[in-house]
């Protein structure tokens, strides 16, 4: 597939991948969210990526929502196809073998705060922005936003920000545990590599399970939690990994994980 729409670079064994609408603020249209699932799904088989990083083009936004002109045209029908390709997408991100950092450099809006969401760490610029603007538009955050945020920031606080719509900046999002980190706009992709390429120097299958363990238990009581953790903790005893991480440590040395 060609892209249009975003862009895929490699470093090491990180994918970054970013989205390239700046003139409309990075909006999701269809297309974007088409190229967007094509190319986490690439990802999600090349067993050299290790973590994946998803960032905005441009000096102002990460993604500015779901594209208003494009949406506001639609057919009842067209709508539903709509929604049913952003939940894909925003599934397929959050159940991704790798994990995926979400480096919010400007506005992250509508349909861009659920993408972020659906990651599984958020990193912020200082001029970061969140918001979900929905009702005010005559919908609602329905690519999960009335799910993951109360999820996150607790329901009150998710309740304020889908109801009000109103805004908020980098430093009120950092305190109610929206995003992990915030840092000076030129320093934020630097931050997020640095973040993805220790992840990357950790066992692959365990950082792959832990993940898988952190999103499936969310929606989990705890026993059934704790027994998935179970099973995904005896998988790591059938790794090569597993035993060379152990050895490593007993011997006082170091291992370079290699995914088995
Ligand atoms: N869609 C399309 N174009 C957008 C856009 C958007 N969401 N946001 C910005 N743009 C475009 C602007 O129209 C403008 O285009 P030109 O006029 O230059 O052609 C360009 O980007 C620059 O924007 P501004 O001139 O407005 O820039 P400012 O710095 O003045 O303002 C802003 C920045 C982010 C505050 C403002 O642009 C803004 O309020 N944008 C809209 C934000 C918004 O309301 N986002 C939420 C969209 S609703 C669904 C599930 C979920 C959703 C939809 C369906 N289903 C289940 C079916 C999600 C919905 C949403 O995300």
């Amino acid at each position: 597939m060609t892209y249009e729409n975003i862009l895929i670079d490699y470093q090491d064994q990180i994918a970054i991948i970013t989205i390239n609408r700046p003139k409309a603020l990075n909006a999701l249209n269809s297309a974007t969210i088409q190229e967007l699932t094509h190319g986490f799904h690439e990802l999600a088989a090349d067993s050299n990526i290790r973590a994946v990083i998803l960032t905005g083009s441009g000096e102002k936004s990460f993604v500015a929502g779901a594209d208003i002109a494009e949406m506001s045209e639609k057919s009842p029908i067209e709508a539903r196809h709509f929604s049913q390709l952003g939940h894909k997408l925003m599934n397929l991100i959050e159940t991704l073998p790798q994990p995926v950092i979400a480096a919010v450099n400007g506005f992250a809006l509508g349909g861009g705060l659920e993408l972020a969401m659906a990651c599984d760490i958020r990193l912020a610029s200082t001029n970061a922005k969140f918001g979900q603007p929905e009702v005010g538009l005559g919908i609602l955050a329905g690519f999960g936003g009335t799910q993951r945020l109360p999820r996150l920031v607790g329901s009150g606080r998710a309740s304020e920000l889908l109801l009000t719509t109103d805004i908020i900046n980098a430093e009120e999002a950092f305190r109610m545990g929206l995003v992990n980190r915030i840092y000076p706009k030129e320093e934020l992709l630097g931050q997020a590599i640095d973040m993805a390429k220790k992840i990357s120097s950790k066992a692959p299958i365990a950082v792959q399970l832990t993940k898988s363990a952190i999103v499936k238990g969310e929606n989990l009581d705890l026993l059934s939690g704790q027994a998935y953790e179970a099973e995904v903790f005896a998988q790591t005893f059938s790794t090569e990994d597993q035993k060379n991480g152990c050895k490593a440590f007993l011997a006082k040395t170091t291992t370079d994980y290699q995914g088995r």
